[in-house]
């Protein structure tokens, strides 16, 4: 007898090395604090099962694995990858089925059944590895065309299938759509927002009659050519991501009922997430030149896109030069002499002068403070940590009112009328785990928590329910649950509540604020600064030196900013005081989540195949050589090996490790045909094709991806009300001897299809179906009316 081998219980791996799936430890890949089991197992080869086909020759749709577990997922992104398929998919689209026959639409969309299982149609997911290279043909005009005609489900999972299906939703569901890209720091969600944004418009283009081009095809380009903008401004490098998106932005398409693309809006989540080194301190990060971006080509493209953005060129020039201003504010250095004096001259003078400034001013307003006390005004000196906290305070109130404004000169160019329904598409900062993580961290960490939650809901909460509600024969998916996390962010004693009564305090410092959060949480970010950031107050005599700029553009640009101590704000009390910049960020992404919950979601899951951002090309040559000194360092998983030996990785092995032990190294021993041999054996090592698999596993558990197959695999996902699938099949029961009752009329059917019932089971209102009987029953009706046609055409022809 063969048996599956339980790794989970042959390896025993240290399972208390923390699972992966939290905020705080996700992204994690520093590999120096990391501490290293070492286990010897013994198994024999009765234990070990061939692995099933399709685990050895990858799937498109992962619900089609036979062998689901971990490995198996893992195993066949890696197979796609090395083959340059980066896209695989967890579900097979319900919607494909329903409309295929091009006669069905109208009928379909109009009955109020097909609404209701429109309605509880969940979106499908598709998931994507990232390249790093560019791959030849996958995103050129043939494949848009491809894609714009085919269905999802006919042909191989790409990102367009995803922005083709959600366009085609828009009419058959007349309910906004939106897409929702998930994943961390590099793993490709703006670009994938990029090519869906190429996609909708050239599908918007392509339906447009010839009268019209001029005018719309305007907006579609300007839609694309926002995103060079906004990169320009609201990226920069990092160590996860060269081009790192440090807004997130949900850009919203207003669709009119012809089809094309009336306008749009974007919504930054910005918030003064752009931390002063990211960007005037150009060469603070030690990193001036990188070699996967060309400065040159990117102005040059920034600029043209400004052009198409009809940005005049006076306020381009406007706009280079208050970057410069900030760029020599940034130089501008001071030196102790009783308060902080300005030591470098020339910075500051050049920088006045970008700004519009009077320098003696300039120079008064970052080295002393001004109060007005009882109408007297009370210098105070600053020490030189204060001056540099003022001038870094003055750039990035600079730099963001000059970002705002950008996105809302952009928007004013794609705005128009909202006149039938949208497709909005959200990208935003992915999870980011950096050796210390300060406040920015913990904002753009908290937003996918959010992602995270909306996404769990939709795909594990709502699913379930509906079984439940509909009474059927259900064992609950077991899956993560990230409620916990979000508790303690928002709820009550939770760290926002925390940080934002802190920063009420004027006496409270970062140093209070951590033994506040000591006492109720352990949580692992740096608070220093946060207090400040979170305030985010902006001294009042800054502000007033910049609104006395002699440019008018940086006048227009404080104008109404509100000044901390306003008159309004000292009369109405506390209550009133300026929000928190956590409690504005909160807040808007809870009216995000309340935009999304009103529309139909898609979702991309973007992964990432290694840190290094390599391609899989670069190290091709050098595979045999990794792979011989790797083997020596670090263990390989026991398929990698098994594969090595084989040619192809012949046994399943079930979930490679204990939950959450993805940080241990274990070596297993398989003995095969009496003769020993070593078999290195999980996690840590990383692939020698960059398919690191420490990398991806951590991934793939912290999104839920292995439990989302499992649902979309245990569940009936085709579902239609009695009377819906009644119409639809009757054609399959004329020889049938039916029972009177509708209810039994279906079950008649379903019978004669599969009397074990293990595809289908009757709801209380509706008849739930796994797809590969849908596929069956689809099929044998297209026969049946087929042979109906054909009778017809034989009858009028007179033959019959
Ligand atoms: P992100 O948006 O998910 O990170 P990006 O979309 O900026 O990540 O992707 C990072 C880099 O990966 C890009 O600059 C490309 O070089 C490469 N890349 C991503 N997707 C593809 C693709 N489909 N084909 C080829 N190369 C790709 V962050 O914004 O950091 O969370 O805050
Ligand atoms: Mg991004």
């Amino acid at each position: 007898m063969v048996e599956q081998v339980d790794l989970d219980t042959a390896l025993d791996v240290n399972q208390d090395m923390g699972s992966c799936h939290q905020s705080f430890e996700t992204g994690c890949h520093n590999q120096t604090n990391m501490v290293f089991t070492y286990k010897q197992s013994t198994i024999t080869h009765q234990k070990v099962t061939p692995m099933h086909q399709t685990s050895t020759e990858s799937v498109e749709d992962m619900a089609a694995l036979v062998d689901l577990h971990e490995g198996s997922i893992m195993h066949n992104l890696f197979q796609r990858y090395q083959q340059d398929k980066i896209y695989v998919k967890s579900l097979k689209s319900l919607a494909s089925w329903l409309f295929k026959v091009p006669g069905q639409r109208l009928a379909a969309v109009g009955s109020t059944g097909y609404k209701m299982l429109l309605l509880t149609y969940i979106g499908s997911i598709v998931a994507s590895v990232n390249p790093y290279k560019s791959i030849p043909g996958l995103y050129d005009c043939a494949a848009m065309e491809r894609y714009s005609k085919h269905h999802m489900g006919e042909i191989p999972p790409h990102i367009f299938a995803v922005a083709n299906e959600c366009y085609r939703c828009l009419w058959k569901r007349h309910d906004n759509q939106c897409i929702l890209i998930s994943g961390e720091s590099g793993a490709g969600k703006t670009e994938s927002t990029k090519l869906i944004l190429k996609f909708l418009s050239a599908m918007s283009q392509h339906s447009l009659e010839l009268s019209c081009r001029e005018k719309t095809s305007c907006v579609e380009q300007a839609i694309l050519e926002s995103s060079p903008i906004m990169e320009a401004f609201g990226n920069a490098k990092t160590v996860y991501n060269n081009n790192s998106s440090r807004f997130g932005k949900f850009i919203q398409l207003n669709i009119c009922q012809k089809g094309n693309i009336q306008g749009g809006r974007i919504i930054d989540y910005a918030f003064y997430l752009s931390v002063p080194e990211n960007y005037h301190y150009l060469n603070q990060s030690g990193c001036i030149a990188d070699k996967t971006i060309s400065d040159k080509d990117s102005f040059k493209e920034v600029i043209t896109a400004m052009e198409v953005m009809q940005f005049s060129k006076e306020e381009v020039r406007e706009v280079l030069r208050l970057l410069a201003g900030i760029l020599h504010l940034g130089n501008v250095e001071f030196i102790t002499a009783g308060g902080a004096q300005v030591s470098f001259k020339t910075a500051l003078g050049r920088s006045a002068e970008l700004l519009g400034l009077d320098s003696t001013q300039l120079t008064e307003a970052l080295t002393q403070r001004s109060m007005i006390l009882r109408g007297e005004e009370i210098l105070t000196p600053l020490s030189i940590q204060q001056a540099i906290d003022s001038r870094d305070s003055m750039a990035m109130a600079l730099y963001s009112q000059c970002f705002a404004w950008v996105i809302k000169k952009i928007n004013s160019r794609i705005r128009s009328k909202e006149d039938f329904k949208s497709i909005g598409i959200l990208d935003i900062f992915g999870f980011e785990n950096f050796e210390v993580n300060r406040f920015e961290q913990f904002n753009i960490n908290y937003a996918n928590e959010k992602l995270q939650e909306y996404f769990n809901k939709h795909i594990f909460s709502l699913e379930q329910l509906e079984y439940s509600r509909e009474g059927l024969i259900w064992e609950d998916i077991d899956w993560t649950d990230n409620g916990e996390c979000l508790d303690l962010i928002e709820k009550k004693l939770g760290l926002l509540a925390l940080i934002n009564e802190e920063s009420h305090f004027p006496q409270a410092t970062d140093s209070t604020l951590l033994e506040k959060l000591n006492i109720q949480h352990a949580v692992q970010y740096d608070v220093r600064g946060i207090l400040e950031k979170n305030r985010d107050t902006f001294r009042d005599d800054l502000l007033n030196l910049l609104r006395e700029s002699s440019l008018d553009f940086i006048y227009d640009l404080f104008e109404h900013v509100s000044s901390r101590n306003n008159q309004d704000t000292l009369k109405c009390g506390s209550k009133h005081r300026k929000p928190t910049v956590s409690l504005q960020f909160k807040e808007s992404l809870h009216s995000l989540m309340a935009t999304l919950s009103s529309s139909n979601p898609f979702f991309v899951r973007c992964i990432k195949p290694n840190v290094q951002k390599s391609s899989r090309d670069k190290v091709d040559g050098m595979r045999e050589d990794i792979h011989f000194q790797k083997a020596r360092q670090m263990p390989y998983p026991s398929w990698y090996w098994l594969s090595r030996m084989n040619g192809y990785p012949r046994f399943s092995m079930k979930s490679l490790n204990g939950h959450g032990a993805v940080r241990a190294v274990v070596f297993l021993t398989i003995v095969m045909n009496s003769s020993d041999i070593g078999v290195g054996c999980l996690d840590t090592g990383s692939m020698p094709d960059q398919f690191d698999q420490t990398v991806v596993l951590n991934q793939l558990r912290y999104s839920g991806m292995l439990e989302t197959v499992r649902i979309r695999r245990a569940g009936f996902p085709v579902r239609r009300p009695f009377q819906d699938f009644y119409k639809r099949y009757k054609v399959l029961m004329r020889n049938l001897t039916l029972p009177e009752d509708l209810h039994e009329k279906c079950a008649v059917l379903l019978r004669l299809y599969d009397n074990t019932s293990t595809e289908w089971q009757l709801g209380k209102n509706k008849v739930f179906l796994r797809e590969s009987l849908e596929h069956k029953l689809e099929k044998q009706r297209e026969v049946e009316v087929t042979k109906a046609a054909m009778i017809i055409r034989a009858h009028i022809l007179g033959y019959a």
